[in-house]
């Protein structure tokens, strides 16, 4: 089934579905296949693939990747660098919470023709950073300012901006290694005025965290650094 058909059916039926970040950067062979295997046993529907600043080979990070699961693996791009045509699908980010244009548009006219050839599933994703308590990459490296946290009705509008642009789904994103999730208030917030699948992730390090973002409406939950940290920590989520 076409990944963005699985995000609005999550949507629709209030699934609560799971995505495992692997950084290219930070892959260590065995940390890799013990996160890939805990990844199956606790269900988690994709993995993504990206960072901020991807220094190594996406392609080979994303081959290595499927080598050792079937589970589907969705790029999530930093920038037009980063793009693998050997990937089931590509979140294309459009970063709505800032006002830099080549977050916007710019690395997506680089990679337009690279991606059509390719012929893999594109997701047109809202990208909203919102503040999580510490200066992020993904701040600095877009040199765009996350929403602060408390302004609700700032984000509540750039989801429903993002979504009346026709974009698929909204990506609330407190960045990796964030110091605080995206709070609950805010994930509530933007999903009572969308209709589209909302994201979350960023600074997520425990279960608790984890059904809270569900709790609070998001389709999708996305969990990264605390997996680098410790890969067991999926089994936890298996029975979110
Ligand atoms: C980062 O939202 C993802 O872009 C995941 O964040 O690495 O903090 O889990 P963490």
């Amino acid at each position: 089934m076409p990944l963005l058909q699985q995000l609005q059916e999550g949507y629709s039926n209030g699934e609560r579905l799971l995505a495992v970040l692997i950084d290219p950067d930070k892959i260590n062979a065995q940390t890799l296949s013990l996160t890939l295997a805990n990844a199956t046993r606790a269900k988690a529907n994709i993995v993504m693939v990206g960072g901020s600043l991807v220094d190594g080979d996406t392609d080979a990070a994303v081959r290595l990747v499927k080598e050792q699961t079937h589970i589907p693996v969705v790029l999530f791009p930093g920038n037009a660098m980063h793009f693998a045509s050997s990937a089931d699908a590509i979140f294309l980010l459009s970063l709505i919470s800032g006002r830099n244009p080549d977050f916007l548009i710019g690395n997506h006219v680089h990679v337009a023709g690279a991606l059509k050839r390719s012929g893999i599933e594109v997701i047109p994703v809202g990208y909203m950073l919102i503040d999580g308590g510490v200066a992020t990459s993904v701040q600095y490296m877009s040199n765009t300012m996350p929403i602060p946290s408390a302004k609700i009705d700032i984000a509540v509008a750039t989801a429903l901006a993002g979504e009346q642009l026709g974009l698929k789904a909204i990506y609330l994103e407190a960045g990796s290694g964030a110091a605080n999730p995206v709070p609950h208030e805010l994930i509530a917030a933007v999903c009572r005025n969308v209709t589209i699948p909302v994201i979350v992730g960023g600074g997520i390090r425990s279960a608790k965290q984890l059904q809270a973002a569900y709790q609070a409406g998001a389709t999708m939950v996305v969990v990264g650094n605390a997996l680098e940290k410790n890969p067991e920590l999926l089994l936890e989520f298996g029975a979110r």
